[in-house]
């Protein structure tokens, strides 16, 4: 099931929320334990909460922090935040009663703390992590409501810069684009995009980034993580930072690829748990390796493919839903490295954003494709993004989509 990323408002309210009830709950429980193992004499209630207020002001401030670090995201971490919190606050209150009584710091005073930790405030240490195991957890989720509706998808995109046309260029001869007519082809490509149902999400745009408006390459996005890349033009390495900003607002989990390795997003093709990468002029082997380290561990299986003669591998390749890979002719290396591959008739044709399972977006470009991937059963919604393509970009290049 797909997840709307986490924002960082509902993240802080989910751990606010889970830290106070976790807090309270063991508050509570402990005043209750003591009472009832004190003979139930109401008089004990109120001196009882009074020497634990302290102590479970710390443990909400703890559980907080561990809320914000993800600790309620698994039923360990949200052991772990429990203990920890638990007996840190307990120390800490117990510090704070000694020093507020002006008792001095000698073998009593650090006997009465010892015994305080094995002792008088187990009850309310055992009660910390029991609640955060279980009362944490079910406001975190409930909240998160990761586990209900699936949502729908985001996509990134980020405004043409105004000095569009300075843009790299490697395999086409440079004519002059249409600034203007560049902006209205975006606005279209991103109104389809959320008439699709598509949560748009702004990069804020960057003027002296002439080619931030191709956002594909800035990021790889795997589930909930967001791969933050090296792009292997020089002119397009200041372009992640808003980018890296953005998806960390979204409360993806962020990872990255260093330099000396490059990796660029139009060279990264996912289809099912496999993701294939383009070794081209902007992606190099310890990009690849990086991304490699990255992507395993989440559960897919990285696989390298030579790109020798377009610019990157989503140049000339991409997947339909079902996952057949579509290809350009003659521009693909070597066909045989995918499962399923089709090869179309136009190269502009090759590029395909995934609508739904039943739906792409193609260019206006590639009339001849868009009438064989419709003729396969499927919906094709054409933009026209000419202006883009003079600077060697494709419908994929100019959105990133998230869940
Ligand atoms: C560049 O050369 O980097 C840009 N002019 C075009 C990037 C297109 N990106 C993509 O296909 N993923």
């Amino acid at each position: 099931m797909q997840t709307r990323p986490i924002t960082l408002t509902r993240r802080l309210l989910a751990a606010a929320l889970a830290a106070v009830t976790v807090g309270l709950a063991t508050h509570a429980a402990t005043v209750v334990v003591f009472f009832a193992t004190n003979g139930a004499a109401a008089i004990n209630l109120i001196p009882v909460s009074n020497y634990f207020a302290p102590a479970t002001g710390l443990l909400i401030v703890l559980l907080f922090v561990a809320g914000l670090l993800g600790a309620f995201r698994t039923w360990w971490g949200a052991l772990l935040a429990g203990l920890i919190g638990g007996v840190g606050a307990s120390v800490l209150g117990t510090v704070i009663a000694i020093a507020a009584s002006g008792a001095p710091w000698d073998q009593t005073a650090l006997d009465y703390l010892l015994g305080s930790i094995v002792g008088t405030s187990l009850v309310f240490e055992l009660a910390a992590i029991l609640t955060a195991v279980t009362i944490g957890r079910a406001v975190w989720d409930r909240v998160i409501a990761r586990r209900s509706a699936p949502a729908a998808p985001t996509a990134l995109v980020r405004a043409p810069s105004t000095r569009l046309a300075e843009g790299e260029l490697t395999h086409l001869e440079r004519t002059a684009v249409d600034q203007e007519r560049a902006d209205e082809q975006w606005e279209a490509y991103v109104a389809a995009l959320a008439a699709e149902g598509f949560d748009i999400v702004d990069v804020p745009a960057a003027d002296e980034h002439p080619d931030s408006v191709f956002v594909e390459d800035a990021v790889v996005v795997l589930g909930d993580t967001a791969i933050i890349t090296s792009p292997g033009a020089e002119s397009r390495r200041g372009e992640t930072d808003a980018v890296r900003e953005t998806v960390r607002e979204l409360g993806l989990t962020l990872a990255q690829i260093d330099l000396p390795g490059t990796l660029d997003g139009g060279d990264v093709l996912v289809v099912g748990s496999t993701v294939y990468v383009g070794r081209g002029g902007r992606t190099n082997a310890d990009g690849i390796r990086q991304l490699r380290a990255i992507a395993t561990p989440l559960g897919y299986t990285v696989v390298a493919v030579k790109v020798s003669k377009a610019l990157h591998l989503k140049s000339v390749v991409t997947a339909l839903p079902d996952g057949t890979v579509i290809g350009a002719p003659k521009l693909v290396d070597n066909p045989a490295v995918f499962e399923r591959y089709l090869q179309v008739p136009e190269a502009a044709g090759s590029a395909v954003v995934v609508l739904g399972p039943d739906a792409v977006l193609m260019s206006a470009s590639a009339p001849k494709t868009a009438a064989l991937v419709a003729d396969l059963g499927y919906r094709v919604v054409t933009v026209d993004i000419s202006e883009f393509e003079k600077l060697e970009g494709c419908v994929t290049c100019l959105s990133v989509r998230i869940g």
